[in-house]
């Protein structure tokens, strides 16, 4: 039997969009996906987050069943247009007092509470009046945003993650559009991420400089799936090393080394921005732990054409510029979602992680799978699949950490079934891409565009 420390971190997590509801109600404004989320294609089966788990009207209940279960930390996030209905200016007090009550009501029972400050659903307004993550003024929103949210919360929230995995929104909700804002570019996910960082960096300055007596932890929390070299070959070996610079290296380079990976500066040239000296400053040494979010494996072979990753429609994009091609082992089991499951990608990507960063302390802060329940012959719920999967990736945390990876906690996706993005509450198309409809809108166009959606849905609130 393995057994970790007394004192490792167990957790679950969820997302405000995936689980709220009540999109409407409590002052909240519009975000993104609320509006995605109701555009013909964009999600299976039209499903949106407008109800999702009621869990604005049912935390208490929510609360209970976690003690129930025994849990220990609950990651959650705030949804910005709750606290700041426009992304900037007023507060909506009655936001502020559904994450008060959330969070008393977590430490009441004895559960500790860790908060992300923006799991993807940005405030509608800044999304039409400046093209959300396009614009630096979005980074300064942000970072007004956090400020609040550590002067209400910050007495007692005393862990902190700025941004979830801004891979995904740099390059599915602006490189391949199957995320919400919905855009297609093979240069707006650089611009995206870069702003994103820089927000990341204001939040956690203004955090360190004006809330250091809350004596808190402030991190990032990026994914990354492992890519193995499929064969021996030393071109492979490169690319593989190349994938996971060009997924995760991206994000955390810039705060552990102080730059962006020199294999993506040399690919892309002036496609992608360059830091200027005053952002490495803010973003160098910025995360007080490593949120990192895991869920499969891929082989990289290296390719001397431009290749897209399997299931992506080539756009010119960061597949394209990779020069890797990838594939998955037929043997491998594969979740609802079809990530192939892979228990040793995670060990070796912990190994990697420990190597490159100079072994910081790592959270994982999201594993986990998507299976339909299997029903016995007495009706009642036997998930094999789901606890091999578990005792899998625990097994390769445990073994990292006994070849001296610092991991200090491990938070399950998710608590309970939700809104599972384009998904929506079925697996029906997982990671499939819909439309090019968005393709090629000009900053000023997108936000007529949006304008016409919200009128034409009768969205509004
Ligand atoms: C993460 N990919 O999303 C998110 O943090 C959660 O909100 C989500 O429910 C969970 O993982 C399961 O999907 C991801 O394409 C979405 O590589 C897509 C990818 C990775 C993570």
């Amino acid at each position: 039997m393995k057994q970790f420390s007394e004192d490792f971190i167990w957790g679950t997590a969820t997302s405000s969009y995936q689980i709220e509801g009540a999109w409407n109600v409590g002052g909240k404004g519009l975000n993104i996906w609320d509006v995605f989320s109701k555009l013909n294609g964009k999600t299976a089966g039209g499903d949106t987050g407008d109800r999702a788990c009621d869990h604005y009207h049912l935390y208490e209940q929510d609360v209970k069943m976690m003690a129930e279960l025994g849990i220990k930390a609950y990651r959650f996030s705030i949804s910005w247009s709750r606290i700041m209905p426009n992304g900037y200016g007023a507060i909506n007090e009655e936001g502020i007092a559904f994450y008060n009550n959330l969070i008393d009501s977590l430490i009441a029972h004895g559960i500790t509470p860790w908060v992300t400050l923006y799991h993807w659903d940005l405030p509608m307004a800044l999304q039409m009046e400046f093209d959300g993550w396009l614009n630096p003024k979005v980074a300064d929103s942000f970072a007004e945003y956090a400020r609040v949210c550590f002067d209400q919360f910050g007495d007692r929230v005393k862990h902190w993650i700025t941004h979830n995995e801004p891979w995904v929104v740099s390059i599915l909700g602006y490189g391949q559009g199957v995320f919400a804002p919905g855009r297609i570019s093979s240069d707006e996910p650089y611009l995206a991420a870069h702003q994103i960082l820089r927000s990341h960096g204001k939040a956690v300055n203004i955090y360190r400089t004006e809330f250091a007596h809350q004596a808190g932890r402030i991190g990032i929390t990026n994914n990354c799936d492992w890519r193995e070299p499929l064969t021996n070959d030393e071109d492979d070996k490169r690319a593989a090393q190349r994938a996971l610079e060009f997924f995760l290296g991206w994000f955390a380079d810039p705060i552990y080394k102080g730059d962006y990976p020199k294999v993506m500066k040399d690919q892309l040239g002036d496609r992608l921005p360059a830091l200027t000296n005053e952002d490495k400053e803010l973003l160098y040494g910025s995360s007080d732990f490593f949120g990192l979010n895991h869920y499969t494996t891929m082989f990289a072979q290296h390719s001397t054409e431009s290749n897209q990753e399997n299931n992506v429609k080539g756009n010119g994009g960061i597949f394209e510029d990779q020069y890797v091609k990838l594939s998955v082992d037929p043997s491998w089991a594969k979740t609802s979602m079809d990530w192939a499951v892979v228990p040793w990608g995670l060990q070796k990507l912990l190994e990697w992680i420990h190597e490159r960063y100079n072994a910081p302390e790592i959270i994982i802060t999201e594993n986990g799978c998507a299976w339909d329940d299997q029903i016995d012959a007495n009706g009642v719920v036997n998930d094999e699949q789901r606890v091999a999967f578990i005792k899998g990736y625990l097994g390769a945390c445990h073994q990292a950490m006994e070849n001296g990876v610092n991991l200090s906690g491990y938070f399950l996706w998710s608590l309970m079934d939700n809104f599972e993005w384009a998904s929506g509450y079925e697996k029906r198309f997982g990671m499939t891409y819909v439309d090019f409809e968005t393709l090629k809108r000009t900053p000023k166009q997108s936000a007529l565009w949006y304008a016409n959606v919200i009128k034409q849905n009768g969205i509004d609130s």
